[in-house]
């Protein structure tokens, strides 16, 4: 396989020259599952392991290696195999808190260009799930498309679509169809050749159903949305990267219901630029637009500028990633403490003693 057609280039080229001298050859993560891997190179697709030595060094989960990572591996001689002895840093990354886990990150996905935000235009559409998603995908670098499917369910298309717009902050909002292919062709224009995309919403909007369109196959699992609460069942059960024939690969993502933000500073004033934009006219730089005097977003609020239901999600997200910061401020402080452990759980391959390879860069 062409390493392009997998979104290689010259800027990741130079990230990876380090470790050719030390045998290693560049590859992409396509599927990982509890520290077993397959991966995709110049020479197909092979199982891979981590050197212990990597693990070693990545106390925490989000630093390993994930679906969308270039890695550096070193073949296995006489095996199909291969061992991971290198991470290339990544470009971006979309992230969430794992539930009931303290402040950990879950990486959903890494090194993606674009992410198709995807929700059906039915009785599930919901604004605020929306903004919930942008946040998420635009903290980890990623280009977000809203994608509202099942145009052939709705029947007043252009009202869902201004409601889209109203939140999408920006992001281009497409109208398709997965049962008739309408507007699928505007995603393969986006994808291109090179790129990188991952489907991302809840399960059931449609999100398998649009891949195979641009796959031309039934690849991805699709199931039948139960009737009396429209929710559909969770069908993927894993992730993988798929080259889509017109050019780019397309990630399919297992549906996430309810899910909190890992951390999005950036993220929370991309996807509400109306309110970053406000936020300009308030007496203090630092307003949280709460109770301080001269706010000039609840100005806004108070003169019906802006919807109220807009400036509560601003808010709740705003205090739930203040929360998380708290959390990720005293996990980054015991990570440094504790630095870093074996654990008997692990049951690894011995580091073959190869280079010193295992950085980041
Ligand atoms: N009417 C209509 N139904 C659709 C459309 N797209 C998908 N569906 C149906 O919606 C159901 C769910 O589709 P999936 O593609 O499995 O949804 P998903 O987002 O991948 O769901 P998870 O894998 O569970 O996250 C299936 O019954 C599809 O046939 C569409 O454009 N119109
Ligand atoms: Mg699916
Ligand atoms: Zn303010």
């Amino acid at each position: 396989m062409d390493l392009a057609e997998l979104g290689w280039d010259a800027g990741w080229e130079t990230l990876f020259s380090p470790h050719r001298p030390g045998g290693l050859e560049p590859a992409r993560v396509v599927h990982e599952d509890k520290l077993s891997y397959v991966v995709v190179g110049a020479t197909g697709d092979r199982p891979a392991i981590i050197t212990g030595r990597l693990r070693h060094l990545c106390p925490r989960d989000q630093d390993l290696p994930k679906v969308g990572d270039w890695v550096g591996v070193r073949p296995v001689p006489g095996e199909a195999k291969g061992v991971i002895e290198a991470l290339l840093a990544r470009r971006s990354q979309i992230a969430r808190k794992i539930t009931g886990r303290g402040s950990e990150a879950q990486i959903v996905v890494t090194n993606v260009d674009v992410a198709f935000v995807v929700q059906a235009m039915d009785a599930t559409f919901n604004a605020r799930r929306l903004e919930r998603f942008l946040v998420m995908v635009l903290e980890g670098g990623v280009k977000p498309v809203v994608v509202l499917n099942k145009l052939d369910l709705c029947k007043a298309p252009r009202r869902m679509i201004s409601e889209a717009e109203a939140v999408s902050g920006g992001a281009p909002v497409l109208p398709v169809c997965a049962k008739t292919a309408k507007g699928t062709g505007q995603l393969r224009e986006i994808l291109g050749p090179g790129s990188t995309a991952v489907f991302i919403g809840t399960s059931g909007v449609g999100k398998s159903s649009l891949i195979n369109r641009l796959v031309g196959g039934t690849l991805q699992p699709t199931l039948e949305v139960r009737d009396s609460d429209s929710k559909g069942r969770h069908a993927t059960t894993w992730r993988e990267i798929i080259p889509v024939p017109s050019g780019g690969l397309v990630i399919d993502t297992p549906g996430m219901r309810e899910f909190h933000l890992w951390s999005a500073d950036l993220g929370l004033d991309t996807a509400f630029p109306d309110i970053t934009g406000l936020a300009a006219g308030c007496r203090f730089r630092d307003c949280t637009h709460g109770a301080e005097p001269g706010c000039a977003v609840r100005a806004a609020l108070e003169s019906g500028g802006l919807a109220p239901g807009r400036y509560e999600s601003f808010r709740k997200l705003q205090a739930e990633l203040a929360e998380l910061e708290r959390g990720r401020v005293e996990q980054d402080r015991r990570v440094r403490s504790s630095r870093p452990k074996t654990s008997a759980r692990q049951t690894l391959p011995e580091d073959d003693g190869g280079d010193d390879v295992g950085d980041d860069e």
